[in-house]
Order: structure tokens, then sequence, then C-alpha cells
């Protein structure tokens, strides 16, 4: 249809870019909307779909496939076999039984580590250099586990834990704040989910210490009627992160949008070698103050991500005596429930 230059020897042989693949095993609401919003962002040359339900992700597949005309041009594949996830760049694992409604992630754990003995050891032998991204839950018990059963060195094996509760935690405070979420520097850490940490004493806007000035204001303005930043708002805002998931599933029966671009930004930076600073689940190892050393377990601290995974772990947090005690408690939380798997 096109025709070729004639080109003499030599010209024209530029070298030709890596071409980038990632997989998305487990097409369901959350796989979905990953692979839709990596798609927007224009990271992968190749998207992967794998679902154990042969036309679900046949259509899927289809239906991202006539997008094309929208936007760059991606290679889509689909099917039911982990091998066609071969020499993935990223693998990223949704796959699993649904939370339903009231039940909280820590149930889920048993369904989900028998679909992971199937799942992992195949994803690790197709693609034995790649990053593994964990998002199904009880995601910080499933990271362990995935690390357990690929082989992988812990720096490829990341769970998506504490980023999106984080961006969660940002959004509220930026409405509170009346600034934009993303100006907001904040973190959840520990468990993704009931026991998870809000880091308050080092939240800042523009480099400023937001708690300590809330607290001035407010008992400075007590008796008027400006904005009030008491425990109570505290207390509420941190409730409200833990409950939000809780909250979007009962209303609408699956979360996905905030989970997509949660996973997708954690992609980014990996594929991309930003070295910027995500809440993900790592091996805390030794992380944790008041844990014994020994033992291992997967939870959310600030981490920088880049090509070869987990580059390095902020391991000199500023934790108040409280948020210390609640970290060590998400931690003796999840260690329990990875020692109890015997793997
Ligand atoms: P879903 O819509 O039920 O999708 C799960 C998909 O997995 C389905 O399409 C299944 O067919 C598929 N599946 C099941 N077994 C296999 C298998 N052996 N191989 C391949 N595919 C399989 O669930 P949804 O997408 O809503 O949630 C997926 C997981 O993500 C659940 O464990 C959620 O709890 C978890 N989430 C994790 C979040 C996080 O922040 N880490 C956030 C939201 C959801």
């Amino acid at each position: 249809f096109f025709r070729h230059l004639s080109l003499a020897d030599g010209d024209g042989a530029l070298p030709r870019r890596r071409l980038i693949k990632i997989s998305v095993i487990g097409a369901g609401n959350v796989g979905m909307a990953i692979a839709q919003t990596i798609l927007t962002q224009d990271l992968a040359d190749e998207i992967i779909l794998i679902d154990a339900v042969a036309d679900k992700v046949r259509g899927e597949m289809l239906d991202l496939q006539h997008a094309a005309a929208f936007l760059p041009r991606v290679n889509i594949v689909s099917g039911t076999d982990v091998s066609l996830t071969r020499s993935s760049d990223l693998v990223i694992v949704t796959a699993g039984a649904r939370q339903i409604p009231g039940e909280t992630r820590l149930n889920l754990l048993q369904r989900n580590v028998s679909l992971f003995r199937r799942i992992v050891p195949a994803a690790a032998e197709a693609s034995p250099e790649s990053l593994l991204l964990i998002v199904s839950n009880p995601v910080d018990v499933l990271t362990y586990v995935a690390w357990k059963l690929s082989g992988f060195p812990a720096s490829r094996v990341i769970g998506s834990g504490t980023n999106l509760d984080s961006s969660r935690f940002r959004f509220l405070l930026a409405e509170h704040l009346e600034v934009s979420a993303q100006d907001v520097q904040a973190y959840m850490v520990g468990e993704h989910g009931d026991s998870s940490v809000a880091l308050w004493s080092s939240i800042s806007v523009a480099g400023m210490p937001v708690l300590a000035h809330l607290q001035k204001n407010h008992r400075s303005s007590a008796a008027s009627k400006t904005k009030q930043f008491d425990e109570a708002a505290l207390e509420g805002i941190r409730r409200a992160v833990v409950g939000s998931a809780y909250e979007v599933i009962k209303l609408k029966g699956y979360t996905s949008w905030a989970i997509g671009y949660s996973v997708a930004s954690i992609a980014w930076s990996l594929l991309r070698d930003q070295h910027r600073i995500h809440p993900v689940s790592v091996l805390a190892k030794g992380l944790v103050r008041g844990i014994p050393a020994d033992r291992e377990l997967f939870l959310s601290l600030p981490a920088r991500l880049g090509r070869a995974g987990v580059l390095s772990v902020a391991a000199e947090l500023v934790l108040t005596d409280e948020e210390e005690r609640r970290l060590r408690i998400s931690a003796e939380t999840l260690w329990g429930y990875c020692n109890a798997l015997g793997l």
C-alpha cells in the first residue's frame, strides 16, 4: 500500500526502541480499569489480558481494540493461557475472588492463595526478568505469597498497597484545605485496609507542616466560625479513608477507577524509571521498629520505584508514638497471616 523508500545500505537502519509489554492477569473491573488507564498513558506497546473466562476477556479485548483510532498504536492480545504473557516487562495480577459487601480483605485470603498457586509460578516462568505487581486482596499477604511462589528477588515483587489509600487521604485533605490533591504530601502506610496508618505528623503542603498549623489555627480561633481541625476532624478523615472502599463497594458493587489510576501511576514510575516515591507494599523485614528483624512480611512504606523495581525504602520515617504503635499492630496482623500460610 505504501511504497518503501529505496535506501542506500545502512541508511535508515535506526536501532528499534525496545517494546514495552505489560500483562494484566484478571480482566475484571479492576484489571480492565488498569488496562484502560495504561492505554491512555501511552506507556505500553503491547498489553496482554488474561482471564479464566475466555468469552469475557475476548470481549474486553475487542472493546479496547475498537478504540484504536483514538489511541496510540498498541497491540492488545487476550486469552486464558498465562504463557501468553511471555517476556513481559511488567505482570499485574488482579485475578481473585471479589470482596463482597461487608467482607474484610483478610477473609478473602484462602480463596486467593490457591488461585495464586495456579497463576504466579506460571507467570514467573514465562517472564523470569519481569516486575510483578500484585493488586488482588488482601494485597499485602498476597504480595508475600507471590514473592514466595515466584522465587523473584523482593525488589521485583510489589503490592499496590496503600498507594490508593494515600490518594484517598490526599483527596480528603485537599478538599478540607481547598488545594489540589497533587500538592498535598501525605501518606498512609502499613496494611492496605482496616489497620492502615495515617501519618498525620508528616503531612505538608508547599513544604509547610499542615498539622501544627491547623491545630494552632484551631486553638486561636476556637470560639470563632473559622474552619476547625481538631482530633475529631482527624479521626473523621482517617475513618473516611478506611471506610471509603467499603462505601464504594456498597454503592456500586466494586471499586475500579481510582485503583486503575493508582496502579497505572505505579506502572509508569517503574517502567519509565521515574524514581518517584509511592507508598507500596514491600518486604518490610527489619524495617518496622518493634518487630523482630527476621519476620518476613509485606506492608506499605514509601518506596522509590524505578526500572529495577523497588530501588529503596524510606526506613527513617518520623512517627509519633501513636503512629508507631499503629504501624506495629498493622505489621503484627500481617505477619500473623503470612506466617500461618507456612510458605
Ligand atoms: P472481578 O471483577 O471479580 O475480577 C476478577 C477477575 O479474575 C474475574 O474476571 C475472574 O474471571 C478472574 N479470574 C479468576 N480466577 C482466575 C484465574 N485463575 N486466572 C485468570 N483470571 C482469573 O473483581 P475485581 O476486578 O473487582 O477485583 C479484583 C481483585 O482486586 C479483588 O481481589 C479485589 O479485592 C482487588 N482490589 C484491590 C484493590 C487494591 O487497592 N489493592 C482495590 C480494588 C480491588
